[in-house]
């Protein structure tokens, strides 16, 4: 027979779906139901890698199969164009970013369009496209309208190496996320988007996609809005007029506060030490020098070891009036809370740690031995855990943090550790020494960054008016030619020597003025770009409110974990706000996400510094699309991590060989008399055809994928060795085998269904329907003999074993009563059809 190549089977095809557009969706006009299927959008940083292979085979799965199951699809693609990579290339090269940006974006379009994901091409959108930035500066906008844009001077994370600001999200364990560099602080006034009033709902809206979206997922998004809730309690200083208020989680420790802790590098702590002797003010400014070099997560680490400066002031202690030292140290932080904390180092690592470094006393005020309400006392070395003296912090090291019963705390003794907290707080609102209090570890989303490629700031500056927003009609602010720029990172934007295009008349009063020189975050590119595909080439608005209410939010959004943060949580903040002005009807943008593993390579991570990348390309070369595919999905669930060494892209070739011969055998016509033909081999299709769906739904596509290897073997027996390729029951299972593997080889599935004597697209057929009559169980009957004759009959599975069966002749009432008293000498079991048993007195 015919040889399977893949080369030919690409060639022949791609042109025809070129020309057909089985993709393309009628956003409007299309009446059937409807289903979005999103794939994160590529950077273009060089070509497709295996990450992308991976991720892109998945959502195309999803995007296919709701198309066989009669929705109306849509599955775009566009690039996340904007960005630092491209200019530091650009700069290392001399060249334009936008030249190598779009280069690379055409060398990942080419690749794309060989891999074949279902994407309609006509709505393909580049965020580097003034006709994109153009709506994302009008976001901003509208955001700088909201008050929800604004500008302020503060200490920002710099990267000396990119010499480029980092929002908190891009500095990892204190290194810059792309350089790996150490991230030090820098004062400048930069741009922010107020997702902090959004703090509330960007948690209380996560419940709405529990379930839908890896708990992980969710667990990384509520930890980074970081919520909690306390009480603001107000410490007199002495020799200070205004109280100095401290947040904390645990008000019902407030009389084991032995000492009270600021922020080395606040305005608070400057204050207090500026009466000191001058040998402290000395080595607290020394220490505050040493402090700004340090990131927020170095100093909250409860792994350092604690350092500090006495700054002989005092606190009093608004339940007991007892005096409290006040030292400054780094693992308080200027920013969070109020910048200052009572410290109880019975109950809190980080207090206990600074404690022991500098002896100061430690009070137990929790006895975590004594149960509260409802728990059952477990015995320690056979005495009830109430018995014991609670256990001593100073000297073990370890802060007791459980909970237990209030002691040493006056008249609030005895409380559990709850109770007290509400009792504590009520008892200092009551006095007006507290209230309750809330607090976030999120912070504004720093926007501005002073670089090139991105999508300019449209605010002209203007002396008189301040900042004035670039009218509507105006939009896009364009980026002026690089050309002539230096793009070499400095601290200020190099728009900034752009004289043509900086200088230009306020649109508010016509005095001369400047143009805001900073660019977005490619972070606000991505916030939004899932609406923009919606209706791509509008120049009257960035989306249509209407198709977004048909369409949105996203039904499937796929991509990496690595966005579980960042992107989510900015694209979730960008909808609440566009919810809130009123152009969209819905407060979360992606109903279901589904993040896929990572390729790796014996175990590593494929990274170009280690070498190991298996290229896409050659891979794709010299297996194909499909196997390359199929190699990825069969590989395990789509959540796990893929060792490219483990799998066989050879092998997966083979099973598309046979699955494609299966179709070439068939030599029945199309109209062949269906529900005839091998009974068994049809019981395996329609089983497939019932199971797959809810496969598919739960993402189980490597089970699919299995089941489909088994639909192509059973097959194959009945061609070979059974009823042979003019059964009916083999051409049924052959189209159900194409329609199917569409979902994972598209390729293979439309030569398939060409070669069983059908019209293209095979991506638009419809899933057919199990034949119900085909899944019930199968059974056949045995017959039971004792001493030949036959005493019963029992239905049985075709498969049952032959022990089994023995068990159930002999179970039988009938076969019992005829055995009576007699002893069975010799069973003779033939499995499913036949138990003979003899007997003797
Ligand atoms: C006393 C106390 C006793 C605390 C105890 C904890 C345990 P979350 O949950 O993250 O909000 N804190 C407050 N402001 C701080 C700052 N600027 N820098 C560093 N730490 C700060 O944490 C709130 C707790 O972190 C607060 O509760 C406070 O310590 C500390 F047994 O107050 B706690
Ligand atoms: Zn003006």
């Amino acid at each position: 027979g015919q040889k399977y190549d893949f080369a030919p089977i690409q060639e022949k095809w791609l042109p025809v779906w070129d020309r057909m557009k089985p993709f393309a969706t009628d956003a409007e006009g299309d009446k059937r139901p409807r289903k979005y299927v999103l794939d994160m959008f590529p950077y273009p940083s060089g070509d497709l890698h295996m990450g992308h292979a991976e991720a892109f085979g998945l959502g195309d799965v999803v995007a296919r199969y709701w198309r066989q199951q009669g929705f109306n699809v849509l599955h775009p693609i566009g690039w996340d164009s904007f960005g630092l990579p491209a200019e530091n290339a650009a700069i290392k090269r001399g060249v334009d970013p936008r030249g190598w940006t779009y280069d690379n974006i055409a060398q990942q379009k080419k690749s794309f369009q060989t891999y074949a994901p279902s994407f309609d091409w006509d709505r393909e959108i580049h965020t580097s496209d003034p006709e994109y930035y153009r709506w994302t500066q009008w976001l901003f906008l509208q955001l700088f309208e909201k008050g929800l844009a604004y500008r302020k001077a503060s200490a920002v994370n710099w990267c000396p190496f990119d010499l480029t600001v980092l929002a908190n999200e891009q500095v990892v364990d204190g290194h810059c996320e792309r350089c790996g560099n150490a991230v030090t602080k820098k004062k400048l006034t930069q741009w922010y988007f107020r997702i902090t009033d959004y703090a509330d709902r960007l948690v209380d809206d996560l419940k709405q996609l529990e379930g839908a979206w890896p708990s992980k997922v969710l667990s990384m998004q509520r930890n980074w809005v970081g919520r909690s809730t306390g009480a603001d309690v107000n410490f007199v200083i002495e020799g200070k007029a205004d109280p100095v208020a401290v947040y904390t989680t645990r008000p019902d420790t407030l009389y084991g506060v032995t000492f009270m802790v600021v922020a080395a590098d606040s305005e608070l702590a400057a204050e207090l030490v500026a009466d000191a002797p001058e040998e402290t003010q000395a080595a607290f400014a020394e220490y505050v020098d040493r402090v700004k070099g340090e990131s927020d997560i170095e100093r909250l680490s409860t792994e350092r070891e604690k350092t500090g400066v006495f700054l002989e002031r005092y606190a009093i202690n608004p339940l007991n009036g007892e005096r409290l030292p006040i030292w400054a140290s780094d693992y308080v932080l200027a920013d969070y809370g109020h910048g200052a904390i009572m410290a109880v180092p019975a109950h809190d690592q980080r207090d206990l740690d600074f404690a022991r470094a500098f002896d100061l006393p430690v009070r137990v005020v929790v006895d975590t031995n004594q149960p509260v309400t409802g728990a059952i006392p477990v015995l320690v070395d056979g005495v009830l855990p109430d018995d014991l003296p609670p256990a001593d912090p100073k000297s073990t090291g370890e802060a007791l943090v459980g909970p237990g019963r209030l002691i040493n705390s006056g008249p609030f003794d005895g409380l559990s550790k709850n109770a007290a907290i509400a009792k504590i707080t009520d008892a200092l609102a009551a006095s007006g020494l507290g209230k309750t209090a809330k607090n976030y570890r999120l912070r504004d989303w720093l926007i501005s960054r002073q670089r090139y490629w991105g999508a300019p700031i449209p605010i002209i500056h203007c002396e008189a008016c301040g900042e004035v927003p670039v009218p509507e009609d105006q939009l896009p602010v364009e980026l002026p030619p690089a050309e002539g720029l230096d793009l070499q990172p400095k601290g200020t934007s190099p728009l900034g020597a752009a004289e043509d295009w900086i200088n230009v008349p306020c649109p508010r009063c016509g005095a001369p003025a400047k143009r805001d020189s900073d660019t977005m975050d490619t972070f606000v590119d991505s916030s939004w770009y899932y609406l923009r595909y919606l209706n791509p080439q509008s120049d009257t608005m960035a989306f249509d409110p209407k198709l977004a209410d048909k369409w949105a939010p996203v039904d499937q959004y796929v991509g990496g974990v690595e966005h579980a943060i960042l992107h989510l949580l900015y694209s979730r903040f960008m909808t609440k706000v566009l919810y809130d002005q009123g152009y969209l009807s819905f407060t979360e943008p992606f109903s279901s996400l589904l993040n896929q593993g990572m390729v790796l390579m014996d175990g590593a991570k494929m990274s170009k510094s280690r070498g190991n990348l298996v290229e896409f390309a050659s891979e794709l070369s010299t297996y194909g699309a499909d196997a390359l595919r199929v190699t990825l999905i069969f590989a395990g669930p789509p959540e796990d991590d893929i060792d490219w060494a483990d799998v066989s892209p050879a092998g997966s070739a083979k099973f598309l060989a046979r699955a494609w011969r299966v179709a070439h055998d068939v030599s029945s016509a199309p109209d062949v008399v269906w529900k005839t033909g091998d009974v068994a081999l049809r019981r395996i299709t329609h089983r497939f055809l019932a199971d797959a769906p809810s496969l598919v739904e739960s993402f189980k596509f490597n089970v699919v994928v299995a089941r489909l290897m088994e639909l192509v073997n059973a097959t194959r027996k009945v061609i070979d060795t059974g009823a042979g390729p003019a059964d009916a029951a083999v051409r049924e299972a052959a189209e159900v085998t194409a329609v199917a593997l569409n979902l994972f080889a598209p390729y293979t599935a439309e030569d398939m269904w060409e070669q069983l004597g059908y019209e293209p697209a095979v991506a638009t057929v419809q899933w057919r329907k199990a034949d119900q009559t085909l899944l019930v169980a199968e059974s056949v009957t045995c017959v039971v003999q004792v001493d030949g004759k036959v005493r019963d009959r029992l239905e049985v599975s075709p498969k049952i074993a032959t022990d089994e069966l023995e068990k159930l002749a002999r179970a039988s009432s009938a076969v019992q009563r005829a055995i009576g008293d007699r002893t069975i000498v010799n069973v003779v079991v033939r499995a499913p059809k036949i138990v003979s048993l003899a007997t003797k007195p």
